[in-house]
């Protein structure tokens, strides 16, 4: 496979030190290395531009949303390295960075394809709109955003218009949902598998599911968003927002190997690395056993 790697040294989603440097750190564990073991030509973009903005400007572009502009600048930019990379053939790993960055993921593979399903592994569902975000925190709406619900500054990111149907999203490894959100996803019927549904019917019956449903939907591609938070926070010290209780490695291999298997997935995200949080780097090499154990397995 043609792997493009691309970059976003972003925090203005998260709003916190430490976020940016995920590619940095990432490139120095060797990520690159990593991927070309498995025979794939890797082709690494460097990092996207990321404009300087002050803290005081912080609320300067919405009441409601830190860091609006650049934030969307960002994202229309990666939307369409994500759609070049797909368009030249090319399987995009895009690595964060906080998650604010699926926005600009989704919406580049959505051009792309034309009935695209979205598998987003968080302990948070990041389906938070302006009016239900507790924070503030544009990291935690890109999801609503993809499906067309909230601001139409993040939903109308690259082209005007739904990027995911709501019945193609897949939420795996959720612990840590909003009032608001936990309203939409069940307004929307979406595929949400919390910590308590893994637990009670098991990773493999969810596995199946979701591939089943994948199949029901007629699903060209999937794009497999990660978050490193839906580790449970033993292993991920290095993240801003580690919530106990979450998923252990054995868990998000297991699901990795399931959902490269149906062959669907044709891009990916891995985000929310925070070097300043982590301890001795035992979340960036977490970080990079998932990537060795993903890319052996896409063929
Ligand atoms: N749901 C909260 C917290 C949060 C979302 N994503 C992360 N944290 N990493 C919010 O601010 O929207
Ligand atoms: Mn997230
Ligand atoms: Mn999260």
């Amino acid at each position: 496979m043609n792997i493009s790697l691309i970059g976003v040294p972003m925090n203005y989603g998260c709003d916190r030190e430490g976020a940016q440097y995920g590619p940095e750190k990432l490139r120095e564990k060797k990520i690159v290395e990593v991927i070309k073991k498995y025979n794939h030509s890797i082709y690494d973009f460097g990092n996207l531009y990321v404009p300087k903005v002050s803290e005081e400007e912080k609320y300067a572009f919405h009441k409601k949303m830190k860091y609006l502009k650049p934030i969307v600048e960002v994202n229309t930019n990666l939307a369409h390295n994500v759609y070049s990379a797909l368009a030249a053939g090319n399987f995009p790993f895009v690595i964060g960075g906080d998650h604010s960055l699926g926005l600009g993921s989704i919406a580049g593979a959505s051009k792309f394809y034309d009935n695209l399903a979205v598998v987003w592994i968080d302990a948070h569902g990041d389906i938070n709109t302006h009016e239900t975000s507790p924070s503030g925190n544009v990291h935690g709406m890109p999801l609503a955003a993809a499906m067309g619900v909230g601001c139409p500054s993040l939903t109308d990111v690259y082209y005007k218009g739904i990027k995911v149907k709501p019945q193609n999203v897949f939420i795996i490894g959720a612990r840590d949902l909003d009032e608001g959100e936990i309203q939409l996803a069940k307004e929307k019927n979406l595929n949400l598998y919390t910590m308590d549904d893994i637990k009670t019917i098991g990773v493999n019956a969810m596995v199946e599911e979701i591939t089943r449903k994948l199949k029901e939907n007629n699903v060209e591609a999937v794009h497999m968003s990660f978050d490193l938070d839906a580790l449970d926070s033993e292993i991920v010290p290095g993240t801003g927002t580690p919530v106990r209780d979450g998923m252990t490695m054995d868990e998000v291999k297991y699901v990795f190997k399931h959902l490269m298997d149906t062959q669907l997935v044709k891009s990916m995200d891995l985000v929310e690395l925070n070097t300043h949080l982590d301890q001795d780097d035992v979340t960036a090499e977490v970080a990079i056993e998932l990537v060795d154990w993903a890319f052996q397995l896409i063929a």
